[in-house]
């Protein structure tokens, strides 16, 4: 490519299940439409080490064999969480024993994918999700009693040492919108970046997940003052994990679909405004197959839509939308 060619716009991508690949025209979509591919849970701690020592990377391999044969890129989620941690973990009282289990996962694991991925969810969701109440900024996981607050510092070296060329990310949910609650988990966020930075270790992005919730009002003005804080650390921003929850919004497919326009646009604004996303990914594709249906139905038993193509892989308008302020960036 000449030096001087114009950036190509903001890759977007999408989160793939393994166990929807056999719908072809469900694998085919994703193989269209998307830059970058992700395993939404086949890289997940209990996924990958059920048991101690028995990695399982089958199913992982098999969604990066995909990105690789379609010439996608792809990223990893996630090393430490409070969720889908296998028995064995959690059974590990002694921190010294524990800490050794967790550094070992993250290299093999690291190790494994090394080269097939661009950036890595170190840590996932360990912001107290009401940090008020909980009396301290980390949320109260398994990792934060054994561990204490350097469960943190420990995976972010962990992982950089072990595949260096990959981004280091911080993934989190809850950031988008307006109120105390999310100021207080932005500037959190800040303060745990900032930790890192201090202490010399590596992190280079925060990773907003945007799970959207279409009767919120996202906070434009301070999303874009968050992408812009982290530009001024040196930190790069994504999206990792963007869809929009619709239990709250009355109406049928059309109403539906207008406020997660609305939703969306907004985000973007604010996003967009901060720094350039290096990428923006969606939690899925098709409403064919989400996780809001499961955790969060609509009340009047109408399937929610909170994907960019609806259950019979037609497009909604806000995808268009999204995409071509991506392939303007
Ligand atoms: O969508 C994912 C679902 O299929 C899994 O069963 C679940 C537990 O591993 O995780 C879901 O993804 C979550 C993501 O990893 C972190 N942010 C919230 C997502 C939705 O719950």
């Amino acid at each position: 490519m000449p030096a001087t060619a114009a950036p190509k716009g903001i890759p977007f991508g999408a989160a793939i299940q393994s166990e929807h690949f056999e719908d072809t025209s469900y694998r085919d979509l994703f193989a269209r439409e998307c830059d970058l591919v992700l395993p939404m849970n086949e890289l997940k701690f209990a996924l990958v080490q059920p048991e101690r020592g028995q990695f399982d990377f089958s199913r992982a391999d098999r969604l990066l064999d995909f990105c690789r044969d379609n010439g996608k890129t792809a990223r990893g989620t996630t090393f430490v969480w409070y969720s889908t941690n296998p028995a064995w973990v959690e059974a590990i009282e002694d921190p010294v024993e524990l800490e050794r289990a967790l550094v070992d996962h993250i290299e093999r694991v690291a190790d494994h994918c090394k080269g097939r991925l661009t950036s890595w969810d170190v840590v996932n969701e360990v912001i107290a999700h009401e940090p008020e109440e909980n009396g301290g900024p980390l949320r109260d996981t398994f990792w934060l009693r054994r561990l204490g607050p350097r469960h943190i510092p420990i995976a972010f070296v962990a992982a950089s040492r072990a595949d260096p060329k990959a981004k280091m990310v911080l993934n989190e949910y809850d950031l988008e919108f307006r109120g105390p609650r999310f100021d207080q988990r932005r500037a959190i966020a800040l303060s745990i970046v900032r930790q890192l930075q201090d202490a010399g270790i590596r992190i280079d992005a925060a990773g907003l997940q945007a799970h959207l919730y279409a009767h919120q009002e996202i906070d434009v003005e301070a999303l874009a003052r968050f992408g812009a804080d982290l530009k001024a650390l040196g930190v790069g921003i994504l999206t990792t994990e963007l869809d929009v929850i619709d239990f709250q919004v009355p109406g049928g497919p059309e109403e539906i679909d207008r406020a997660a326009a609305k939703v969306v646009g907004d985000y973007l604004d604010g996003l967009l405004g901060g720094q350039r996303p290096e990428t923006v990914i969606t939690w899925g594709l098709t409403d064919r197959y989400n996780w809001v249906e499961d955790v969060m139905p609509r009340g009047d038993g109408q399937p929610c839509r909170p994907l960019p193509f609806d259950a019979d892989l037609r497009p909604k308008a806000w995808y268009g939308d999204l995409r071509r302020r991506l392939a303007q960036g």
